[in-house]
């Protein structure tokens, strides 16, 4: 389990067994409160075998902290970030704008407005600053879309993507055929 001191700073990829290799996704949020929803993703990304690093960079509260994220992140080799946040979830759009890698925003449901405010926050971004939004607290899909990205270059992702996507399609007759038994 990730655990929220781990992520306050810089984590250092080569540090543990479970961050091995450079990392090529970038997941960020604005807060550990996120890290909840946020960690679904971090599976995803685990099960796939994708290295990838994890930052909190608040776009309201440390804002100097998330545009030095933001400018470094792809000088590390990251290809893809996936920037999670809740309420006023500016943290996606304003990385988008401070970077030229993809983007992914995954609006964090918080204690109120059922996470809509974080979707408008996010998707509705201006001409010229994409910032591809994902459904609310599906970072699980956040992190499937990233490997697919990653699978333009690698092709081990895409073959894994397609093996998931096997997976899924298998798991859909079995539970068909055990219901046509009853
Ligand atoms: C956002 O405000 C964070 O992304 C989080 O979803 C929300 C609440 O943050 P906390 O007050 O729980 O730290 O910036």
């Amino acid at each position: 389990e990730i655990r929220a001191e781990r992520v306050g700073e810089a984590v250092a990829p080569h540090d543990e067994s479970k961050f091995k290799g450079v990392p090529l996704v970038a997941v960020t949020m604005g807060s550990d409160s996120d890290l909840t929803v946020m960690s679904a993703g971090l599976k995803v990304l685990d099960d796939f075998g994708v290295p990838y690093e994890v930052r909190i960079t608040s776009a309201h509260r440390t804002p100097e902290l998330m545009s030095a994220f933001a400018a470094e992140v792809s000088k590390g080799g990251v290809k893809v970030i996936i920037a999670g946040a809740g309420g006023a979830a500016h943290l996606p759009g304003m990385i988008s704008s401070e970077t030229h890698l993809p983007v992914i925003g995954v609006p964090v449901k918080a204690s109120v407005l059922d996470g809509v405010d974080s979707l408008y926050s996010i998707v509705q971004m201006p001409r010229g600053v994409p910032c591809a939004t994902i459904g609310i607290n599906n970072s699980t899909n956040a992190a499937l879309e990233a490997i697919r990205i990653l699978g333009t270059s690698y092709p081990e992702y895409a073959e894994r993507m397609k093996a998931y996507q096997r997976g899924l399609k298998t798991d859909v007759y079995a539970k068909d055929r055990k219901l046509q038994a009853h």
